[in-house]
């Protein structure tokens, strides 16, 4: 009996070694201590035995099962902190590893200059407006002084939807319908989209515009210029050349036109090759905006007393003021949507 005893806690022993894992553990006690286990049978066995003799064997199973208990509580706690820190570990964050970069979204450079261009109005005290974007007849042309048949129509290349409703060609319709609803003083502008039968370098089809204008007492041609000149330095700084061209509209008397230094040639209007240079048609200048004094006319059909008021008003091209502060020179790369191009700005 003192043999079998032995040899079971022998193989118990042994077998411990091997285990590696709760569960094994699990199997192992159920194998040696369980209700059925190796052991207990032992234990079971003793009515068998001369009765003389119980107490001596009892004595030894008692010390082999106290010895595995202690041994299996003890093999219990080092699995257990083991196990905890595998997890530990698969769940950690290891913190020297590269990060997953978040990729940002940025403003389209357009939108950019946009932005640009409103802000600096904001600060010179201008309040924005706002107007859609098919116009009828009467606000795009008849109310700016521009009657059906007249010649100067042939300015704007229209996009008509139906007779007397077209997709605006510029902005200025906001002035007519601010000016309805508004009496001076006012300073005003309006961004917007507009749309015209146009398509080359420095022309797209749809484009954009920030229209301007103040009314109020002796608003002069010098308020005009003073006003422009200081976004102008704002946008392109001092050093690039700028000049006011007389010009007409028929909206607006006196009226001129804006040109900034190409960028293309640098104001030569030839390339550095002698190729002529298609941004500026050898010109040496880009035209950014038309403006001028608002024409009686205008304030007429409004019923505003031109004798009392008078006012200046612009209408800028975002696109090609984009084109020269950014170095463009094909105007269509802004609507292409070619990331290698938009991630430049
Ligand atoms: C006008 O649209 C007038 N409404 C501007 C104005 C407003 C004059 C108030 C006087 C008083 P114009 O057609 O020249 O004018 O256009 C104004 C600017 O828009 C141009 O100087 C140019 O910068 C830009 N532009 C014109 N056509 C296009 C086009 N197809 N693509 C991109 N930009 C254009």
């Amino acid at each position: 009996m003192v043999e079998r005893i032995k040899a079971v806690e022998d193989e118990a022993i042994s077998r411990l070694n091997e285990i590696k894992n709760l569960q094994e553990l699990e199997a192992w006690r159920i194998r040696y201590l369980g209700k059925k286990g190796l052991l207990t049978e032992l234990v079971k066995n003793l009515k068998n035995i001369p009765t003389e003799d119980r107490p001596h064997f009892g004595k030894n199973l008692n010390i082999t099962k106290n010895k595995l208990e202690n041994i299996i509580k003890e093999k219990r706690v080092t699995l257990e902190s083991a196990d905890k820190e595998k997890k530990i570990k698969s769940s950690a964050v290891d913190i020297t590893m590269p990060g997953k970069g978040i990729k940002r979204g940025k403003l389209h450079p357009i939108t950019q200059v946009m932005n640009e261009v409103v802000d600096i109005f904001l600060r010179l005290g201008f309040s924005i407006a706002d107007g859609p974007d098919i116009e009828t007849d009467y606000y795009n042309f008849e109310a700016l002084n521009i009657p059906k048949h007249h010649a100067s129509r042939d300015m704007w290349s229209t996009l008509y939807i139906e007779k007397d409703t077209l997709l605006r060609t510029h902005t200025s319709p906001v002035q007519i319908r601010v000016m309805e609803k508004k009496k001076p003083p006012l300073a005003i502008i309006a961004p917007g989209k507009v749309y015209r039968r146009d398509a080359d370098v420095t022309h797209s089809t749809v484009f954009h515009q920030v229209e301007g204008f103040m009314v109020d007492k002796n608003i002069t041609f010098a308020d005009l210029k003073g006003t422009l000149t200081a976004l102008l330095h704002a946008i392109f700084g001092k050093a690039k050349r700028v000049r006011f061209r007389p010009s007409y509209f028929p909206f607006t008397e006196p009226s001129a036109e804006v040109d900034v230094e190409c960028v293309n040639c640098g104001g030569k209007g030839k390339l550095s090759n002698g190729e002529s240079c298609r941004v500026c048609k050898e010109t040496g200048w880009l035209e950014i905006l038309g403006c001028g004094m608002i024409d009686p006319n205008v304030f007429k059909n409004l019923k505003y007393d031109p004798d009392k008021y008078s006012g200046y008003a612009f209408g800028m091209g975002i696109e090609r003021i984009a084109m020269l502060k950014f170095g463009i020179s094909d105007i269509r790369l802004f609507f292409e949507n070619d990331l290698r191009f938009l991630k430049q700005f």
